[in-house]
């Protein structure tokens, strides 16, 4: 049974009216959905060699989610999340090398070798930082915004935040006190439908998710989570709104992740979801069907592709290599960062 099947057009809109981004930031798009893929399935690959020392929580099916939400933004704005973390660090800017290293555990870990997968961090680039509590980064995230505006500083603060997530009281808790202050940030659900094993009709009544939350008073839209533009799009507006002084958005964007919850491979076989579910979406890869729009255009041709997934590979086998010739953390270490002093 087709539960939830996608109801996006695919770039259809932007078909019928055209664009006016340049070339070279239309494909930067492309690689960077590209890059987070490969490296996942890398990861996924090696995974049951059981030397990442980490739970994973994997991205695949979700990419123009993660990049399109953050292409928009600036260098300097900040993003948290929660544990589906890979995508969004990457997109950010956050640094390969230092990602793998924190997977395999290894000193020189964006987290120190503390934290893995659930907790990817790389401040150079305003990727603030990720929990592994659903919820967690919610408040974090609305604090940060507060602080910008306190300092009155121009940055924007945004989080990602799965379906389950709105289910939590700390989410209401900072959409109202984000609305009542006014304050730069940017509420980013990716609706992907499930949370770990149970689908979102066994969880909320069925209002949909960005008409809930339009009831603490934001701005609150829905955008195909598979178009990477029309995340794009939705992000920039809420990210030139915050920067105005007029306060955060919500965004919900419909996506789905093609792997099971946690682990490698698809969990669809315990039964919680139709594996024809996860097929339906995977005729709507949020890859492919950017890469078909811009060769259409002329943007992009094979050539450029295989071209750009050879280097992209190049980079990966770099940074397992590096991150597995890493040093491991030392025992001495181990109460650093526990206490202030
Ligand atoms: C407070 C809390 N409750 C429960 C969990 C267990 N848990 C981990 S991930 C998850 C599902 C989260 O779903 P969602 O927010 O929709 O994100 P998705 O996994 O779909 O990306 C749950 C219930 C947790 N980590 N923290």
């Amino acid at each position: 049974m087709i539960r939830y099947p996608y109801t996006g057009s695919g770039f259809q809109r932007q078909k019928e009216k055209g664009i006016d981004y340049d070339q070279t930031f239309l494909v930067s798009l492309y690689r960077s959905m590209l890059r987070i893929r490969l490296v996942e399935l890398e990861i996924e690959r090696r995974y049951h060699e059981d030397e990442m020392k980490t739970p994973i929580h994997l991205v695949i099916g979700q990419e123009a989610a993660c990049v399109g939400s953050t292409s928009a933004l600036k260098r300097e704005d900040l993003v948290y999340s929660s544990h589906r973390t890979h995508g969004i660090y990457l997109a950010k800017g956050g640094d390969l090398k230092r990602m793998m290293s924190e997977m395999y555990c290894r000193a020189n870990g964006c987290a120190g070798s503390r934290g893995g997968s659930m907790h990817l961090i790389d401040k150079s680039v305003g990727m603030a930082g990720t929990s592994a509590i659903v919820g967690g980064a919610v408040p974090i995230a609305t604090g940060a915004a507060l602080a910008a505006q306190l300092k009155k500083q121009n940055y924007v603060s945004m989080v990602l935040l799965g379906d389950a997530t709105t289910e939590e009281g700390v989410t209401s808790e900072s959409l109202n006190f984000a609305v009542l202050k006014k304050l730069p940030v940017i509420f980013f659900c990716e609706n992907n439908f499930y949370s770990v094993c149970s689908s979102l009709e066994t969880r909320q009544p069925h209002v949909e998710i960005y008409k809930r939350s339009a009831g603490f008073g934001l701005p609150s839209v829905c955008v195909d989570g598979n178009n990477v533009l029309d995340v794009y799009e939705a992000t920039r507006e809420a990210a030139e709104r915050a920067r105005r002084g007029e306060g955060p958005t919500f965004i919900e964007a419909r996506t789905y992740r093609w792997r099971g919850h946690g682990g490698a491979g698809d969990d669809s076989a315990t039964g919680y979801r139709d594996s024809e579910e996860v097929k339906v979406w995977q005729k709507y890869c949020p890859i492919q069907i950017y890469y078909e729009f811009l060769s259409d255009r002329g943007d992009i041709n094979g050539m450029q592709r295989e071209q750009m997934e050879s280097e992209i590979n190049q980079e990966i086998q770099e940074a397992f290599a590096h991150a597995i010739a890493s040093p491991m953390p030392k025992e001495k270490d181990l109460y650093t960062h526990v206490y202030s002093d």
